[in-house]
């Protein structure tokens, strides 16, 4: 099991997948959906309980953007409730959850050992001395359009092309291959990030609505509800450009698009600490139980659909 007292490292994480898998062989297994930049394997925890390969899936993952720790953790959590805890069996019946925890490693790992607030990946760069890329902006949706920028050194470089980034590429390769004839077999996705406390759905990078904004607002807003009552404080429920800014490139509109998943949302979990990202590992367990009843609302929501 995983303790709830500490951020954990990325070999922490990748150490409990594989114990996961290895206990609990019969729902679970762990995969890989390619590399880091710098080498890293890029983790995914499949639970299933069973049936064939044509089972709705919900796809979570967490920690594209390096500095929200709070991120990584809450998928941790997720994977822990649905294996570990039996009573949440109901949730795991008729779909299949696919996990990863860490999808930039590398940028996680360099924020716990040199730069706490870093945001981007490793990679280089053409501008000596500026790295990384912002993986929220390099998914090929509108890419290098509002709320980004084509600076190297800037906090929300696009990168030199859409899914330049290893990371984002791997995200890409392994939604397409979960499209059908008729959609997608991913039904929900859901992308943690920290730390503006929201509950935010397509489009981020136009104003326009999207076509089932209002089933993704009111699932939403139950989400919200269920989570206020375990202890959460109340989160933004809207369209992401809308309540929140404008910011093209994101994995969330590029999952609804080009993935065609009906239901889609960034999470944002909230703050803490000085700089907002750096919640106390004192406030780690309350912060992601609270949130948990949201994920259980979703996930019966798919269960039923
Ligand atoms: O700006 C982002 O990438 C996200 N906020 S954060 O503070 N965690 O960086 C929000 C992304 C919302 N989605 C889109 N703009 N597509
Ligand atoms: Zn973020």
């Amino acid at each position: 099991s995983l303790s709830r007292d500490k951020f954990h490292s990325y070999q922490e994480m990748k150490d409990y997948l594989q114990e996961l898998a290895k206990l609990y062989s019969n729902t679970v297994s762990v995969g890989s959906i390619g590399s880091s930049y710098e080498g890293r394997d890029l983790p995914i925890l499949k639970i299933s309980s069973g049936g064939d390969d044509t089972r709705p899936i919900i796809l979570i993952d967490a920690g594209i953007h390096a500095r929200e720790w709070i991120a990584p953790a809450m998928a941790l959590y997720i994977i822990q409730q649905l294996v570990e805890n039996p009573s949440n069996a109901d949730l795991i019946a008729n779909v299949d959850w696919h996990v990863i925890p860490l999808l930039n490693p590398d940028g996680y790992e360099y924020s716990r050992k040199s730069s706490r607030l870093w945001r981007k990946t490793r990679s280089k760069t053409k501008r000596k001395g500026c790295f990384g890329v912002d993986g929220n902006r390099n998914f090929d949706i509108h890419w290098n359009g509002i709320g980004g920028s084509t600076d190297p050194c800037s906090e929300t470089y696009v990168g030199p092309r859409p899914f330049s980034e290893p990371e984002t590429a791997a995200l890409r390769d392994y939604v397409m291959k979960q499209l059908t004839k008729s959609g997608s077999r991913i039904k929900l996705y859901l992308t943690f990030h920290s730390y503006a406390s929201g509950i935010l759905y397509p489009w981020g990078y136009t104003w326009s609505q999207a076509p089932n904004a209002n089933t993704m607002k009111a699932l939403a807003q139950e989400a919200n509800l269920a989570q206020k009552r375990a202890g959460g404080h109340d989160f933004t429920v809207g369209q992401t450009a809308r309540v929140f800014y404008a910011a093209a490139g994101g994995s969330d509109d590029w999952v609804a698009s080009a993935g065609r998943v009906p239901l889609v949302y960034t999470v944002e979990m909230p703050r803490g600490g000085n700089w907002g990202f750096d919640l106390p590992p004192s406030a780690i367990n309350r912060t992601v139980s609270a949130f948990w009843p949201a994920v259980r609302v979703m996930g019966r929501h798919v269960q039923r659909s």
